[in-house]
């Protein structure tokens, strides 16, 4: 066997090899945090990430299959087209069947990615219905939430990292956060995202919600958190010097602790309330 055939094989094998072993790590991969020599993603804890990761494991059937298939072919040519092999190589320059079935088949398999691809899109993309919606805004380099719904009036709040020289023993270093964005289990939550001053991302990875915070823009999104927990993530656009100290936590608990935090909530962030600014008291009396 020639060298290059040989090499073309050995990459083939390691690469089976590596794809055994990423689905073999299951109790690596499922977390709603990131762990040490995690393969794979998250483990979901809503429905739009679900949805990727069905998605995600189509594709990675599909481009399994191609990669397993080129690499044959491959091997194949080399070896049965090599000069020593065949010594008088064929001078075909057209083959309408074959030029016809390497146009169609790929565009059959770009129509099998479509379809879910764009369900997917749509499905992420607005809340069928909404239950909460809450204002993610990014700072340099803190998040800040605001509960838009009367039930919630009051309640906003800046949520800041936990220094790791301030974390208690169990903690997470990097992910902890002073004050944790609460909602309710089971619950539909429409996020609407924005920026104050460079382009943030809002990146939930459990929870399947990415979105990027741009001043002067809101986008919108969503997520329904299946069952209580913790659900870390971090600012995934590089926004500046402090970019990797801007984790976001949510927090999914029972509606009935969901409510007692509220009421918590408006007491504790009341006094914290930062009073309008001058310039928007004067704007306002000129308004008047
Ligand atoms: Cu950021």
């Amino acid at each position: 066997m020639s060298l290059a055939a040989r090499s073309f094989l050995g990459l083939g094998f390691a690469f089976l090899v590596l794809l055994v072993a990423a689905c073999a790590m299951p109790g690596l991969a499922h977390a709603a945090e990131p762990v040490n020599w995690g393969l794979g993603m998250q483990e979901a804890a809503s429905p739009v990430k679900g949805y990727i990761e069905e998605l995600h494991d189509l594709l990675l059937y599909i481009i399994t299959a191609i990669t397993i298939f080129v690499l044959l072919l491959m091997v194949y040519v080399v070896r049965r087209f090599a000069a020593d092999r065949n010594p008088n190589p064929s001078q075909t320059s057209h083959n309408t069947l074959l030029e016809v079935a390497w146009t169609v088949i790929p565009v059959l398999i770009l129509v099998v990615i479509a379809i879910p691809s764009f369900r997917l899109l749509y499905f992420q993309d607005r809340a069928p219905t909404t239950d909460l919606t809450v204002k993610v805004t990014g700072h340099q380099w803190y998040w800040s939430y605001e509960y838009q719904d009367n039930a919630q009036a009051g309640v906003r709040f800046e949520s800041r990292m936990i220094p790791t020289d301030e974390l208690r023993p169990g903690q997470r270093r990097l992910l902890e956060v002073d004050n944790e964005l609460v909602v309710p289990v089971g619950k539909n939550v429409r996020l609407l995202v924005t920026g104050t001053d460079v382009i943030h991302s809002y990146f939930m990875p459990s929870l399947g919600v990415q979105k990027y915070a741009i001043p002067g823009r809101t986008l919108e999104t969503w997520f329904r958190v299946d069952r209580p927990g913790v659900y870390y993530g971090q600012c995934n656009q590089i926004c500046g010097t402090q970019h990797a100290y801007m984790p976001s936590v949510v927090r999914a608990v029972p509606e009935a602790e969901f409510n007692a935090w509220v009421e918590d909530a408006k007491r504790k962030f009341a006094e914290r309330q930062p009073s309008a600014s001058p310039g928007v008291v004067v704007a306002m009396r000129a308004a008047e």
